[in-house]
Parts: structure tokens; sequence; C-alpha cells
């Protein structure tokens, strides 16, 4: 061999590593930059201290949780009531407090009302789920439908969204409360996993670990870090997810019953001090992710939206982003996926995305002096 042949062998190799390392280690994920000119932004309410979930109620109020521990609800004018008593009490620590609320699918008949927060006890804190009935005096009969198991010590990656399906089962979505990473792979405890139960409580039949002795009957998927956004996609009736990770590896996925979705053996992420996290970015039996963020934009809250203020914005999903501080639009085509960001208008912390029943999209700003703004189309058709 030549030296000039080798040394273009080695000239090759060299590139095809940076090649290779620029692919699995610095990649960037590309996203195009959408703008909100046309879109009226308005504040629907203020003064709410770092709000967290909302659902519009049929008489067209609003329940919104502040994550100290309070329920309110938001007239349609945009007036806070006094906080709705009857509320858990909550760990109102680092990441935990009051977290997501939902409606019962039969709300008009029963009134039900469920929250997910941060709940103290034997160990620390964990995630747990109580409804009660909505009346004039608040909320009534509260009664704890599921816990996560074990309650730890620490204040960070409690999830949770609340999201029922079709038919009238819940998904609860969870953290794996940081410091407690491996658990998200083993069955036997409940951090970092996808619930699906009755809304009673009790556990769908069906579920894909129901009879298994080293497993929760409760579990729907694994492998995940901490979820905080979700929703139900209103075409397939599919549940899709929205996860942090650490250092850029945050996560768009659709959990199916039984599957495993890699953390922390598998991720686009690293460690924040820049060090490498478990195997690697892929292995057999541990699902890909829809979407990925590198660096991470630490996402929060999930809208498929379908509703006709926005007709060019049917069929994509939003997720609020926390860290870059914006909206993110994400629109899955039958070859590829993209992403187009907004934050002018919008520069805030946004904890959650919620299309109204206008159609129009009400974002929640997470600040100690929070919003819900409006988002609504600036020449309405
Ligand atoms: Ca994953």
């Amino acid at each position: 061999m030549s030296h000039h042949r080798r040394r273009c062998q080695a000239i090759l190799t060299l590139m095809l590593g940076l090649a290779a390392c620029d692919r699995s280690d610095a990649q960037k994920t590309p996203f195009g930059v959408g703008s909100l000119a046309a879109v009226n932004i308005a504040v629907y309410a203020r003064g709410l201290e770092s709000p967290w979930g909302l659902a519009f109620l049929p008489d067209g109020r609003a329940l919104v949780t502040e994550r100290l521990g309070r329920l309110r609800l938001v007239s349609p004018a945009g007036a806070l009531s006094e906080p709705v008593t009857g509320v858990p009490p909550v760990v109102a620590k680092g990441q935990g407090g009051l977290l997501d609320v939902a409606l019962d699918p039969a709300f008009v008949t029963n009134q039900l009302v469920y929250l997910s927060y941060s709940e103290a006890g034997p160990g620390g804190a964990g995630t747990a789920v109580a409804r009660g009935t909505l009346t004039g005096a608040g909320l009534e009969n509260v009664q704890v439908i599921w816990r996560q198991v074990p309650k730890v010590d620490g204040g960070s990656h409690f999830g949770s969204r609340l999201v029922f399906a079709r038919d009238g089962t819940l998904f609860i979505t969870t953290g794996e409360r940081r410091n407690f990473s491996d658990s998200a792979q083993t069955l036997t405890n409940t951090l970092g996993k996808v619930i699906h139960i009755n809304p009673d409580g009790t556990i769908p039949p069906d579920n894909p670990f129901v009879g298994r002795n080293d497993a929760l009957p409760e579990i729907w998927s694994y492998g995940h870090r901490n979820i905080q956004g979700a929703t139900l996609h209103p075409e397939t009736g599919a549940l899709w997810t929205i996860e942090h990770g650490a250092q850029g590896g945050d996560e768009l996925n659709h959990p199916e019953a039984g599957k495993n979705y890699g953390w922390p053996v598998i991720t686009w992420g690293r460690n924040y001090d820049g060090t490498k996290i478990g195997e690697g970015t892929t292995k057999p039996g541990m699902e890909q992710p829809v979407w990925y963020w590198v660096p991470s934009i630490a996402p929060s809250g999930l809208l498929y939206y379908t509703g006709d203020a926005f007709p060019e914005w049917r069929g994509s999903f939003f997720t609020g982003a926390l860290a870059w501080q914006g909206l993110s639009r994400i629109v899955i085509g039958p070859d590829s996926t993209r992403e187009e960001r907004f934050q002018d208008g919008i520069k805030h912390r946004i904890r959650d995305v919620i299309k109204g029943p206008d159609g129009a999209i009400y974002l929640l700003v997470d600040s100690s002096d929070g919003q819900v703004l409006r988002l609504s189309p600036r020449n309405p058709n």
C-alpha cells in the first residue's frame, strides 16, 4: 500500500469517525421557526402561583391547579375563585405539589374531578391520584384511587398527567423520582411508568402485566423518565406522551401496552456533567421515541390539535417548553417528522397546552405570578 493511499484511508477513517461522532453524540434536533403574527395572544387569567393543569367544565368555566396545593375555578371572563376546598394535602416541594386535573368522562352526570399530586408517606413522597365530587361547597367525598410505590426521598420527577381513554379507563403518567432511575426498568414498583386503571382504582383485567407475580398489575408501559405531558390522540384513541430527558433526550412517545421505553438504559441525552447514560441510544426490545430533542427544551403538556380556530394546525402535536421557553409544534408526516417552534410573544416557561371549547389554545405560564394565555386567530374567518 502506498504512503499516499494509507494517508487517504487514515483521513477517510477520521472523517467517518467524525461523521459517526456527529450523529451519535452531537446531533442537534433541527427545527423551523414559526410565526404567531396572525395569532392574538391575550391574558385569559392572571395571579396564579405556578399553574400546572387546567380542565374546562361543560358550563364554560375551568378548573386550574396551582402547584402549591390550590384548585380554583376560572370564570369565562378569567376571574379566579377562592381556593376550592377538599383538595388533599400535597408535598409542595421541588417539582412536587398539586399537579394535573381532569374531569370524569361522565362529569355532566357525576361531577367527578380527578387530581394528581405528590403525597407524603413513609419513606418520603410519591405521586397519587384522588377523585371527588365537585359541588358548590367544594370537592366532596374525596378518595385516593391510586398511589405510586414506593414513596422515596426527593422533590423531583413526580410526572404527572391524567388522561381518560375512550373506554373510560384512566392513564396516569409518572416519573422515576430522579435518584431512582433504575426503578423505571423493574416492574415491582410504579416509578417511571405509565399506569392504567379503572376510574375507581380497580385494575382493567386486560392490562399487560395482570397475572404475573413479578409485576404490578396497574403498569401499562415502563422505562420512562418523567412524563409531564400526555394526551389521547383524537383520531386513533391512542395515548401519546412527552417526557423530560436529562441533558438532551426529551421524547415524544406513544406508549403501548407492556412495552419498554428504554430509560435509563437507552437515551439520546447525557448526564448533566456530560457523561454517558446507560448503554447508548438503541437496544433490541426497547422502543425508540417518535421524536426527541437534543438539546433539551424541557417539554410539559401535550395537545393534539383538532380545532377550527387554526385550520392550518389541525393534526399537529403541541408541547410547552419550560427551559427553552415557548411552544413546540410537531408534525408527523407519512415519511418524516418535523418541528416548528414559537417564542415571539410567549417567551415564558409553558407548563401546559390545552384546547378550549372554542378551539383557542390556552397556555399555562409557570411562574410565581403565573398566567393563562389564550391564543386565538387575529382575523377569524
Ligand atoms: Ca425512551
